[in-house]
């Protein structure tokens, strides 16, 4: 198990030697930002984002994400050539030392949100999801104010992409992404990169638009589509774990014996009630997903992967990038180390 933390590179304000003195941390979960979705990562646009980690003596093996476009989760006619970018930002990666790439097939929306500064009962924030709130709101007629929403596309980009999706269900959107794996596994097999899909957070289909990768069935045929071990999961916890269909222990017992999990997002969720939860911190006390079950699943499974604390609450006054302080994901960090070293102890 390497321990991981994210990092948004040149915009995070997070200094690297802070991150290095987090215990057992020892590498750094980032991506290119600054490449437009469907442009090739070069080289040297890799290796400038590499270089400051390498010197402040942490690694650089996992990508956090490449970006699929629109056009080849819509099946487009433009989907070929930019796959064939996709496969050279692959190869490129692979060069550059780059061991796993995770990236998701959620179209649109990526994740979701209806708060970035819930405050909980021991006045720290997180980030919470509210149905109702969700359901309120209707992107096609009005301006939508989600937070953490990126607003890349306009009023009217964002009404054309929407009306694109209305001739893609869940069946049409499998076609694509086994179009898309067909293409880009043999590329990942030459270059020594495995690809670890992140679950749809949350994983029930938002919107209207179609949301495919949201149980253990899902990730059944997933990984079927292609059987190569670059062909994996990221396995996000909270993101299917907010749905109590999702036992979470049984998910990772069964792909880490297959080799499916060559990466982990561990963090825990509250569920408050039906489609709706609240982020909370990473102990198992503190949420509804019991993290020592899930983790032991995972050791006693074989896991030999990356695993990063995922999103914090912004705690002691951090006015931190939502999700993304430091200060509680570097206690998720710790607890999670403490788990497998406890774990890894009994066994002896
Ligand atoms: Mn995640």
């Amino acid at each position: 198990m390497q321990m991981t933390f994210r990092w948004y590179n040149r915009f995070d304000n997070i200094p690297l030697e802070y991150i290095r003195q987090i215990p057992y941390v020892s590498g750094i979960v980032t991506a290119v930002y600054d490449i437009p979705v469907g442009e090739v990562w070069t080289k040297e646009a890799i290796l400038a984002v590499k270089q400051p980690i390498i010197d402040a003596g942490l690694t650089f093996e996992v990508i956090e994400s490449v970006p699929v476009h629109e056009d080849i989760k819509m099946g487009a006619p433009t989907r070929d050539r930019l796959i064939d970018n996709y496969c050279q930002t692959i190869r490129n990666l692979g060069e550059a030392g780059i061991k796993v790439i995770c990236y998701n097939f959620m179209p649109v929306f990526d994740w979701l949100r209806s708060d970035l500064a819930h405050k909980l009962s021991d006045g720290s924030t997180c980030l919470a999801f509210d149905q109702q709130t969700i359901l309120n709101m209707d992107p096609s007629v009005s301006e939508l104010s989600l937070p953490g929403w990126d607003e890349s596309y306009t009023k009217d980009e964002l009404s054309a992409l929407l009306e694109c999706y209305k001739n893609i269900d869940h069946e049409k959107l499998w076609e694509n992404l086994e179009y898309f794996l067909k293409k880009i596994i043999p590329v990942c097999e030459e270059a020594g990169v495995k690809m670890a899909i992140h679950p749809d957070d949350p994983p029930w289909s938002i919107f209207g638009l179609p949301r495919i990768i949201t149980d253990k069935s899902a990730l059944e045929r997933l990984v079927s589509i292609v059987d190569s071990p670059c062909n994996g999961i990221t396995l996000c916890l909270g993101s299917l774990g907010c749905s109590p269909k999702n036992d979470m222990v049984d998910i990772a017992a069964e792909f880490a014996k297959r080799g499916k999990v060559p990466f982990v997002h561990a963090r825990n969720v509250y569920i408050t009630k039906e489609n709706c939860f609240e982020e909370s911190a990473h102990l198992s006390s503190s949420g509804s997903l019991d993290m020592y079950a899930i983790l032991k699943a995972l050791y006693d499974n074989g896991f030999d992967g990356y695993i990063r604390p995922d999103h914090g609450r912004n705690i002691w006054g951090e006015d931190g990038r939502p999700g993304y302080g430091l200060y509680d994901r570097a206690l998720g960090a710790a607890y999670l180390t403490g788990l497998w070293e406890a774990i890894n102890k009994s066994k002896e």
